[in-house]
């Protein structure tokens, strides 16, 4: 069993992690209307970790006899300035994020709950891969400015890091025959 503080805390990631998916659905939707085409498909990609990265804690709540609550979300942005804006933004999330899975592993030591704390263990070593893909994408963004060149080029090869997770292409996704 987990404590009622640990059980609290579990939920609250649950819920980030929740948000997270709806936070890259927008701006994965926006890249996709504003010409970015491989963004939309990597932010679409990355919708579908966080609700992965959700719903393992959901089972996982679940399998150590906790309540889990599925709590309202509030609406995320909807408009961006440009990709680079969407990047700089995904980079300030992530970093909430491994703050919070930081904060929530402080817990679990303090409640003495180790197994939970080595369950998250997972969790921390995906932040430090998120933020460095996400770092790196910021990287070649700057490095383009405002070249239109430059720009085609990083949403090329932000198509091949979507594939590579296993990401069907926005343009031909579609309802299943
Ligand atoms: Fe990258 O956020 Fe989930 O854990």
């Amino acid at each position: 069993m987990v404590t009622k503080n640990v059980e609290k805390a579990l939920n609250e990631q649950i819920k980030k992690e929740e948000h997270s998916s709806r936070i890259y659905l927008a701006m994965a939707s926006w890249c996709e209307r504003n010409g970015y085409p491989g963004a939309s498909d990597f932010l679409y990609a990355q919708t579908e970790e966080e609700r992965m990265h959700m719903l393992k804690l959901v089972h996982y709540l679940n399998d150590r006899g906790g309540n889990v609550v599925v709590d309202k979300l509030d609406a995320p942005a909807a408009k961006y300035k440009s990709l680079l804006d969407v990047f700089q933004q995904v980079l300030h999330h992530e970093e909430f994020i491994s703050a919070s899975i930081n904060e929530l592993y402080a817990i679990c030591v303090k409640e003495k709950d180790f197994t939970t704390g080595n369950y998250l263990q997972w969790y921390i070593n995906e932040q430090i891969e998120e933020e460095s893909t996400v770092r790196s994408i910021l990287d070649q963004i700057n490095l383009a400015g405002t070249e239109k060149g430059g720009l085609f080029h990083i949403d090329k090869e932000l198509a091949s890091a979507a594939k590579a997770k296993g990401a069907a292409p926005a343009a031909t996704a579609g309802p299943a025959a």
